[in-house]
């Protein structure tokens, strides 16, 4: 059986990229904010009454509402919640370096000021604010880095745009107009009116083309040059590669840079009736699993209507941020480890330390591993007392912890000469 395409071809790096230095803070940053938000946050999964399945920000394409009734739900949009600043600082709170927001999602609905169409969050809601200009400064403010997703090729407003079949006849569809009328007045837009910008995240590429994607990467370059472009600008042309949502390498994957998008329940857009939230000790190891596998993770909030971050999001990215404050030394800026392929356990390193997240806890406390070098191992949180040695012997390297694992999610241990 072929092995599950991780990354899809047209979603890799270009060549010689994993050797950019413009990707370095990046590579230190290891774990990103994701926001999904726009007007699909107030059907929230319903529409007439009606459950719609998948994700929330899918609803007009699932339920092929007509351009016409989609757009009066920009009459209603007024997030009166919305507070950039305690956004910016749930990041901060959860350890994230950086925050990558949905200027534009496959709905068409403009999530910040555009002159390119009134359908945006100034010109056709009651709030009236750009949304994104408060993100802008409060991200600035706080020292995160700012990301914009970009939908570049699914519109389902704009009468060129790609995926809406229910009120165009794609026969008559002209897309080479859409990228060059729109798609690339607002990419220079969001990249000349919101100071700097560390990521543009375009996604679905389906059907553009490879000189498409080039000139907007071209046009990405002219405008920050300082600007990642992720890998689904399509055309294997981005700086690093993105791999499927939520989807974990099964092994290390250190020749290219790799980023996960991941859902903290199942949906990105805010819907009423997903409640399947990941627990705060999956979510921290799937940042474990996938900085020892050498990926970053950005994980996505979805804010209601009101602007509202959802509760149970709220809780976890603190208790995540509360265990990457005692343990985020084994995370940030480092590298896959040497050990690789262990159920009960995940590696990373720096120069000069290996460290070792441990997943099950033996009952024993004891652990038995390959030598790789080690002379003495400690906690990297600094509160936790509990005794723990090594020893060498036959070539491998002996454990010995307390009986009970120090830590309820991942216990992190130091290894060094
Ligand atoms: O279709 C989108 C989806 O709505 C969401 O934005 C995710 C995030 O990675 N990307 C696409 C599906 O892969």
């Amino acid at each position: 059986m072929p092995a599950e395409p991780y990354f899809k071809p047209e979603r890799g790096q270009r060549p010689g990229a994993n050797q950019d230095p413009r990707l370095d803070w990046w590579r230190q940053a290891k774990f990103g904010m994701f926001i999904h938000w726009g007007v699909y946050s107030i059907p929230a999964g319903v529409w007439n009454g009606e459950h719609i399945p998948g994700i929330g920000e899918w609803i007009m394409l699932r339920a092929e509402i007509p351009i016409k009734e989609y757009e009066q739900l920009a009459l209603d949009f007024n997030p009166v919640k919305y507070d950039a600043e305690q956004i910016v600082q749930l990041a901060k709170a959860a350890g994230q370096k950086y925050i990558v927001f949905t200027s534009k999602h496959h709905d068409g609905f403009c999530m910040y000021g555009t002159a390119q169409t009134p359908y945006n969050i100034v010109n056709a809601t009651p709030y009236g604010e750009d949304i994104l200009k408060a993100l802008s400064e409060a991200c600035e403010r706080e020292g995160i880095k700012l990301g914009l997703y970009y939908s570049q090729t699914q519109d389902w407003h704009h009468p060129n745009g790609y995926g809406n079949t229910w009120d165009y006849d794609e026969s008559e569809q002209d897309f080479n107009d859409y990228v060059e009328t729109f798609v690339k007045p607002q990419v220079a837009e969001i990249l000349s009116n919101y100071g700097p910008i560390a990521i543009v995240w375009f996604d679905t590429p389906r059907i553009i083309s490879p000189r498409q994607s080039q000139e907007l990467l071209d046009l990405v370059r002219e405008l920050q040059p300082e600007c990642l472009v992720c890998g689904r600008l399509g055309n294997q042309l981005g700086d690093y590669a993105t791999a499927q949502d939520n989807a974990i390498p099964p092994e290390l994957r250190a020749e290219v840079d790799w980023e996960t998008p991941a859902t903290i329940n199942d949906t990105w857009g805010y819907k009423t009736h997903d409640h399947n939230w990941k627990s705060t000790t999956q979510l921290i190891r799937n940042l474990v699993d996938i900085v020892s596998k050498g990926g970053n993770y950005l994980l996505n909030i979805g804010p209601d209507s009101e602007g509202a971050i959802p509760e149970p999001s709220i809780e976890r990215l603190q208790e995540m941020g509360q265990w990457m404050e005692a343990n985020g030394e084994s995370i940030y800026g480092a590298n896959p480890g040497p050990l690789q392929g262990l159920a009960w356990c995940r590696s990373t390193q720096e120069p000069g330390a290996v460290y070792l997240h441990i997943f099950d806890w033996s009952r024993s406390g004891r652990f038995v591993l390959p030598d790789i070098g080690a002379g003495t191992a400690s906690w990297v949180d600094q509160s936790l007392e509990a005794p723990l040695s090594l020893m060498r012997k036959g070539g491998q390297l002996i454990l010995q912890g307390p009986r009970e694992a120090p830590n309820e999610h991942v216990s992190v241990i130091r290894l060094t000469k």
